[in-house]
């Protein structure tokens, strides 16, 4: 039975898509780099390295690791000017919510999310009283779709793999819980998220209700 919800943060609960969207953008249009929407979606729940290699594959020449570093730590700068500002008000609509029903239905709530911004972002929004348990890229070693990061989540929460459900709005985040042994809801799009178990369309249309067995 279902004894806990595993969230994902970037996409799902916070409004931080567009921003990590168009930090890249900025960078690559900078460093003359052909960026467009479908590298975009590439990029949503990958961490920042892995989303840098991913820029890179459009570059007419290569990098050095300290160019690299460089560039990964100027898109973070861009990142981190939009999101300073963050309040309440960048939460998704229905976001609190969503995740206050499941508490509210007695199951235990984690975020796992591959961002190092996470508790940050969870500060500003004002949700970090809201999660029995946190992960984010600064605790593990293996990004999405690695099932590190859900596994450590269920592990964080004493619940067995099988007795959580795992949220997110990316499909390596998707992988990711499907290799953890969960079952995935999709927050988005059909043709970004084609493995999901269920697939709504914003936070807003989750319920636990939906999922309760
Ligand atoms: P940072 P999530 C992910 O967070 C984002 O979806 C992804 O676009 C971003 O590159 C990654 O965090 C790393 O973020 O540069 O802040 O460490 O969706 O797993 O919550
Ligand atoms: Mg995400």
């Amino acid at each position: 039975t279902l004894k806990g919800v595993i969230f994902d943060l970037d996409g799902v609960i916070a409004d931080t898509a567009v921003v990590h969207h168009a930090a890249w953008k900025k960078l690559a249009s900078e460093a003359g780099i052909p960026f467009d929407d479908s590298v975009g979606e590439r990029l949503k729940g990958v961490d920042r390295r892995g989303s840098l290699d991913i820029l890179l594959e459009k570059s007419a020449r290569t990098y050095s690791e300290a160019e690299k570093e460089a560039l990964a730590t100027r898109k973070n700068t861009y990142y981190r000017e939009q999101i300073e500002r963050f309040g309440p008000q960048n939460l998704l609509p229905g976001a609190r919510k969503a995740i206050e029903s499941v508490r509210h239905a007695g199951m235990k709530t984690a975020l796992a999310s591959a961002s190092r911004n996470a508790s940050l972002l969870l500060e500003r929004l004002g949700i970090a009283d809201l999660f029995d348990y946190v992960v984010d890229a600064n605790h593990i070693g293996r990004a999405k779709p690695d099932p590190e990061i859900f596994l450590a989540a269920a592990r964080g929460l004493g619940l067995a793999p099988s007795e959580c459900l795992g949220v997110e709005d990316a499909a390596a985040g998707i992988a990711s819980i499907h290799s953890a042994g969960m079952k995935a809801v999709g927050i988005g799009h059909a043709q970004a998220l084609a493995g999901a178990d269920v697939l709504l369309p914003n936070v807003a249309a989750f319920d636990i209700s939906l999922f309760k067995t």
